[in-house]
Order: C-alpha cells, then sequence, then structure tokens
C-alpha cells in the first residue's frame, strides 16, 4: 500500500448504500493500490448538515483531501489520483482508447439523469420490481450501446477499455443499478456487471453497504424481494 504518513489521502463519503459518486472516486483510489481513510458523513440527516461544511466547498460528497488540498467531484478526485500516482495508470495508454473512456466518463458525470432519478444506486437492493419509463429505458440502452462499444474496440470481455480504467469506475453504480432492479438487459451487459461484482474492492465496499443502518426513505426504490429480506434476517 502507498502510505506515506504526510500524504495519506482522506476521502470523504456519503453513505456507501446510496452514495454513488463517493463510490466512484474510492474505486479510483482503491484501483491505484491507495488504501485512503475514509470518513462517511450520513446523507439526509442533521450530522451531514453540520459538518459537510467544515469538508466540502459544494456542500456534497465525495472530497478528496490529499497533500493538504481539498479536491471535490467524484471526476476531479478521480483525474487527479491517476495524474498524482504514475503507478496507478487509470486511463489506457492508446490515445484513441483514452478519447473514449473520457467521452463516456463524461456522459456519465454529466448525463443520464432520467435513470439516476428514477432508480437510485442502492447496494442492498435485489432485482427490484419497478416501472421503466421510456427516458430511463433510452438511458438504459445508451449505455448498453456503450459498454458494447468499448469492449469491442478495446477486444476485451471485461473491463471497458481491457485493463480497468476511470470509465469503469464511473459505471460501477450502473452495474449496481443493474443488479438491484428487475431490468430487462443484454447478455453482454449481463457479463460486465458480474464482472464488478466479482470484483474484490466492490465487494468490501458491499459488505460496509450492508451494515449500515441509516435508510434513506426516497432512495428505496421497488418493494425489497424476498431475497433482500433473507440477506437482512442473516445479518442480523
Ligand atoms: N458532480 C458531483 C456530484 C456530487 C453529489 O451529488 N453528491 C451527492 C451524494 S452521491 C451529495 O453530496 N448529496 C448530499 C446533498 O446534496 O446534500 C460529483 O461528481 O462528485
Amino acid at each position: 500500500m502507498a502510505s506515506a504518513a504526510q500524504n495519506l489521502p482522506m476521502l470523504v463519503c456519503g453513505n456507501r448504500n446510496y452514495s454513488s459518486w463517493s463510490l466512484r472516486a474510492w474505486l479510483c483510489l482503491r484501483k491505484a493500490v491507495l488504501d485512503p481513510e475514509v470518513l462517511v458523513l450520513p446523507m439526509d440527516t442533521p450530522e451531514f448538515e453540520a459538518r459537510i461544511a467544515d469538508y466540502s466547498p459544494t456542500r456534497r460528497v465525495p472530497v478528496l483531501r490529499i497533500d493538504k488540498e481539498c479536491i471535490w467531484d467524484s471526476l476531479a478526485i478521480a483525474e487527479t489520483v491517476n495524474e498524482r500516482f504514475a503507478h496507478a495508470r487509470l486511463w489506457p495508454e492508446d490515445s484513441q482508447l483514452r478519447a473514449l473512456g473520457r467521452a463516456m466518463a463524461a456522459e456519465m458525470h454529466s448525463g443520464f439523469s432520467s435513470l439516476r432519478e428514477a432508480l437510485p444506486m442502492n447496494c442492498r437492493a435485489r432485482q427490484r420490481d419497478v416501472e421503466v419509463s421510456q427516458s430511463v429505458s433510452n438511458d438504459i440502452r445508451r449505455i448498453e450501446a456503450l459498454w458494447e462499444q468499448a469492449r469491442r474496440e478495446s477486444n476485451s470481455t471485461d473491463w471497458l477499455l481491457g485493463d480497468f480504467s476511470i470509465a469503469d469506475a464511473m459505471f460501477a453504480p450502473v452495474a449496481l443499478r443493474f443488479r438491484a432492479y428487475d431490468l430487462d438487459l443484454s447478455d453482454a451487459t449481463r457479463s460486465y456487471v458480474d464482472h464488478w461484482l466479482r470484483d474484490e474492492d466492490l465487494q468490501q465496499w458491499i459488505a460496509l453497504a450492508e451494515q449500515e443502518s441509516w435508510v434513506i426513505g426516497h432512495e428505496e426504490v421497488g418493494e425489497p424481494t424476498l431475497e433482500e429480506q433473507k440477506n437482512k434476517g442473516e445479518s442480523q
């Protein structure tokens, strides 16, 4: 682990269960083989309101504290980690693939608002029954096309651009959404979701999310399935 005492990074996150932008930033740090100190501020609580301004100029998470600097916004954190830690290699060497990856990351960062609003990331949820509007369906089809294009152009059957990249981090919460809700997905899409679900870093994040007791009502979309109720019973 690269954990130089003076510049041990600290990441301020929201609840692991729901904070998709926090997950993206944390994955970039983990894949750069960094083990950041993590401070979780529970969202939608008086504690979050009282403490967030001490860390974040935007009052949002994630925020990275590194070398006495404060970097807010998941994409800026990802790029900073890639730049500061040369071994991280969070973008491919091939410039065409790098350009594709950057376009994908930017599209995720600024788009897919229908999917993000209707189907929140929920690490604990499994295959919930939901109504899928036309605009959500359009977002899903666009994401499937992007994943398919990236893996085809990089000849990859696992990560989007061959090796792990920032593009994968940006889409990890979508993979979790695709597990959380019962959706009509292609086999290729499911294979990428399964690839993510086998990842040890993501498994670590999910395990910690499952231990959280905070529940945000409006983020709980669809009825909990029998599998979730069973999982909850087993973890108590
Ligand atoms: N564009 C920002 C989005 C950050 C964001 O919306 N974070 C959410 C949690 S995932 C948040 O801080 N919500 C708390 C609030 O708005 O009070 C990024 O990429 O980091």
